[in-house]
């Protein structure tokens, strides 16, 4: 039986890869922060599994990553956990580049210091933010990075060190570099579930209007659970290797909020431009979505688009299993339930 240890277990992609690794008969082991409320909704139902086990740790925290790691001694290690919200690392920059760069090399330090860099597998949460202001479409493992946010740049330091760690100790460690990827679980201030929980609740009349910032910034959406397997799947090959994982298609904020509402039985037209474009309900003429500035970035990344075809090619991986239709569906079908149920009304 294999052990793995995964750091940001209580997030979205955290909880799926736990699913998927307790399915295949791992020793699970997360890593959990001290909160003030001890409810961790995306993992509370594994809780009861003898084969789960938490530990509190940080990545922040150095000596805490030292002592799981060396209790655990994991085969396989994701490194999952970050400050994930872009928009929210220029409030809170330098956090962000503790937690998201440090932090990456924390947790290969504490690899090696704890006698296992020749037996430990190490997966870093890449991203496709590092193609920011994107000097190629679609982008691929060879376009050259030019982050463009803060998050985007620590996440950089992530990358490169994982690759020098993997070059300077012939550790096995890669990067996923994941394109977006969005599930039921996704946190509600990312743009899609905002829209998907928006569109439930102005359904329902909990909610009079959405309020987004660019409606024209361009996604390629996954899903997150076919994500998953990707993590893993790059840890079982021969050699390490960084790999862009996405679906190979693109949609707008605005396509996505068409679609989003047409779930609920409503059809957006939208009209104007800039902060001045407005979403309206076909049928009533109402206002439904506006544009606040609120939202803006102060660089946006706007163009992601990623061509899985390593991946697919090397990994076996068939990016077009959930298409961008059915993501939006389960998405807002979740959120209807969950709003009928006991969603009390927020802006
Ligand atoms: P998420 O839902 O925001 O989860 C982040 C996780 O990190 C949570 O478990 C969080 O714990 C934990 N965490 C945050 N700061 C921490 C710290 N200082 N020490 C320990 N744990 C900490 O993110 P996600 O969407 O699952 O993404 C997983 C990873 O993939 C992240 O590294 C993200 O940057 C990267 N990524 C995501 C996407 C995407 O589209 N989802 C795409 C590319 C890369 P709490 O629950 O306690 O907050
Ligand atoms: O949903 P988002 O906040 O995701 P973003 O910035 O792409 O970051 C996510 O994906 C990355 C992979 O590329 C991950 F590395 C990262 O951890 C995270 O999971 O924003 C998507 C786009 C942006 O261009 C943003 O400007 O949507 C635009 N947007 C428009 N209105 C909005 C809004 N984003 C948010 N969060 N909220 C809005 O109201």
């Amino acid at each position: 039986m294999k052990t793995a240890l995964i750091t940001g277990v209580t997030g979205q992609d955290g909880s799926y890869l736990a699913e998927l690794l307790l399915d295949k008969g791992y020793d699970v082991h997360g890593m959990i922060r001290r909160s003030s409320v001890d409810y961790h909704e995306r993992i509370e139902h594994l809780k009861g599994n003898k084969r789960f086990h938490l530990h509190y740790g940080d990545l922040g925290d150095s000596m805490s990553l030292v002592r799981i790691i060396g209790a655990v001694r994991p085969d396989e290690l994701y490194n999952l956990a970050a400050q994930s919200h872009v928009q929210v690392s220029f409030d809170v920059p330098e956090y962000s580049g503790d937690v998201d760069a440090l932090g990456c090399l924390r947790v290969l330090e504490a690899v090696r210091l704890c006698g296992l860099a020749e037996s430990c597998r190490v997966y870093q949460a890449s991203t496709s933010e590092l193609f920011g202001k994107v000097e190629e479409v679609p982008q691929r493992e060879t376009t050259p990075f030019h982050p463009f946010s803060p998050y985007a740049v620590a996440k950089q330091y992530g990358f490169w060190i994982v690759k020098e760690y993997r070059e300077a100790y012939g550790m096995y460690c890669c990067n996923g570099i994941l394109f977006n990827h969005e599930s039921e679980r996704r946190g509600e201030t990312f743009v899609t579930r905002k829209i998907t929980l928006a569109a439930a609740r102005i359904a329902q009349g909990k909610q009079d209007k959405l309020y987004l910032g660019n409606l024209s910034s361009l996604r390629d959406w996954g899903y997150a659970k076919d994500y998953v397997q990707c993590m893993w799947l790059m840890l079982q090959q021969e050699r390490p290797d960084d790999y862009v994982i996405a679906t190979g298609e693109q949609h707008s904020v605005r396509d996505f909020c068409r679609l989003a509402f047409h779930c609920v039985g409503i059809e957006l037209d939208f009209t104007g431009e800039g902060e001045n474009e407005k979403g309206i309900d076909r049928r009533t003429g109402r206002v439904l979505v506006e544009v606040s500035p609120a939202f803006y970035r102060p660089t946006d990344v706007v163009n992601l688009w990623g061509d899985p075809a390593k991946a697919r090619r090397e990994l076996g991986w068939d990016p077009t299993s959930t298409p961008f239709e059915e993501l939006v569906r389960l998405m807002v079908e979740n959120d209807k339930e969950l709003v009928r149920q006991h969603e009390e009304y927020r802006t």
